[in-house]
C-alpha cells in the first residue's frame, strides 16, 4: 500500500511528478496538522484491504454498479471498499471520466449542462473497490443556500468518509489555473485529504500544449506546494490517461 503523503521528493517540474509514486505535502504544513492521523487511518484501511481484497483490480473493469445517490454522507452505506472520490468545478468532466474509465456510457449521468450531478453518487467497482461522483463546485447559478448546501455536503463527505483512499480533482486543462480550484487543493492539503490532480478534456490540445498547461499548473501550486501533487492528463473522448489512472487506483491497494 502506498503511503499518499509526505514524500520526500520535490520534483523540478509536475511532469516529472508521473514518476514519482507518492504524493505531496503544503508548504509549512505544520507538524500537528493531522498528516499523522490520515497516515494512521490509511495503514488501519490498508490493513482491511489487504485481507479482503484478495482479487487485485486490473485495468478492464468488469462490473460496475450504480448502488445509489445520497444527499449527505452519513446516509452512504458504510462499505469496507476502498473508495475513489471525483470532484472538481462543475462541467470539468467528472462523470464522463468515471464512464470513461469504467467503460460504460450511461453509468453516471452527464450533461452539457452545469450542475447536472447534485448528490453523492456510489458505485461499486468488480466488488473490489468503490468511486464516488461528487456534485460540481462552482456553478454560479444555483442560489447561495444550495451553494453552501453543496459546500457542505462535500467536506463532510471527504472529512467522514471512513473508506476514502483518494480524492481525484479534477482541473480543465484548456484554461489557465482557476483560483477556485487552487483554493480547493489548498484546503485538502490543510485537511490532509490524499488526492490527485486529473487535467481534464486534454483532448482538445496538441501535445505541446498540453505539456505546457501541466508546468503552468506545476508553477501554480509551486508557490504553495513543496511537493508537487501527481498530475495525469485526460480525455473522456479519446481515454487519453485511462490506463495511468487506473493502474494509480491498483497501486494504492498494494
Ligand atoms: N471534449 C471533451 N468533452 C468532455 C470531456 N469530458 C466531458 N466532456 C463534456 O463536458 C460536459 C460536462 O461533462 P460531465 O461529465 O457531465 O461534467 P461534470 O463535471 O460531471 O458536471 P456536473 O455534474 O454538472 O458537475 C459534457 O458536455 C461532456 O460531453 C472530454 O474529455 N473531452
Ligand atoms: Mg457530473
Amino acid at each position: 500500500m502506498a503511503l499518499l503523503w509526505r514524500s520526500k521528493l520535490r520534483p523540478a517540474n509536475i511532469s516529472k511528478m508521473a514518476e514519482c509514486a507518492e504524493t505531496p505535502s503544503l508548504k509549512a504544513l505544520p507538524e500537528n496538522c493531522g498528516v499523522a492521523g490520515n497516515d494512521a487511518k490509511l495503514i488501519q484501511f490498508s490493513i482491511f484491504a489487504q485481507n479482503r481484497l484478495r482479487a487485485a483490480i486490473t485495468l478492464e473493469i468488469q462490473r460496475a454498479i450504480f448502488k445509489g445517490s445520497w444527499e449527505r454522507a452519513d446516509q452512504m452505506p458504510a462499505i469496507k471498499m476502498p473508495e475513489f472520490a471525483f470532484i472538481g468545478r462543475s462541467n470539468v468532466g467528472k462523470s464522463s471520466l468515471i464512464n470513461m474509465l469504467c467503460n460504460h456510457k450511461g453509468l453516471a449521468k452527464t450533461s452539457a449542462q452545469p450542475g447536472k450531478t447534485q448528490t453523492l453518487n456510489l458505485f461499486e467497482i468488480d466488488k473490489v473497490w468503490a468511486i464516488t461522483d461528487l456534485p460540481g463546485y462552482g456553478y454560479a447559478k444555483v442560489s447561495k443556500e444550495r451553494r453552501y448546501k453543496f459546500s457542505k455536503m462535500i467536506q463532510f463527505y471527504l472529512q467522514k468518509r471512513e473508506n476514502l483512499m483518494c480524492l481525484f480533482v479534477l482541473v480543465d486543462m484548456r484554461i489557465p489555473p482557476q483560483n477556485i480550484d487552487i483554493d480547493f487543493i489548498n484546503w485538502c492539503g490543510e485537511n490532509a485529504i490524499p488526492f490527485v490532480i486529473l487535467g481534464t478534456k486534454c483532448d482538445k490540445l496538441s501535445a505541446g500544449k498540453r505539456q505546457e498547461q501541466m508546468n503552468i499548473f506545476g508553477e501554480k501550486l509551486s508557490e504553495t506546494w513543496d511537493e508537487l501533487p501527481k498530475f495525469y492528463a485526460t480525455s473522456s473522448e479519446d481515454k487519453t490517461g485511462r490506463d495511468d489512472v487506473l493502474k494509480f487506483i491498483a497501486s494504492c491497494m498494494k
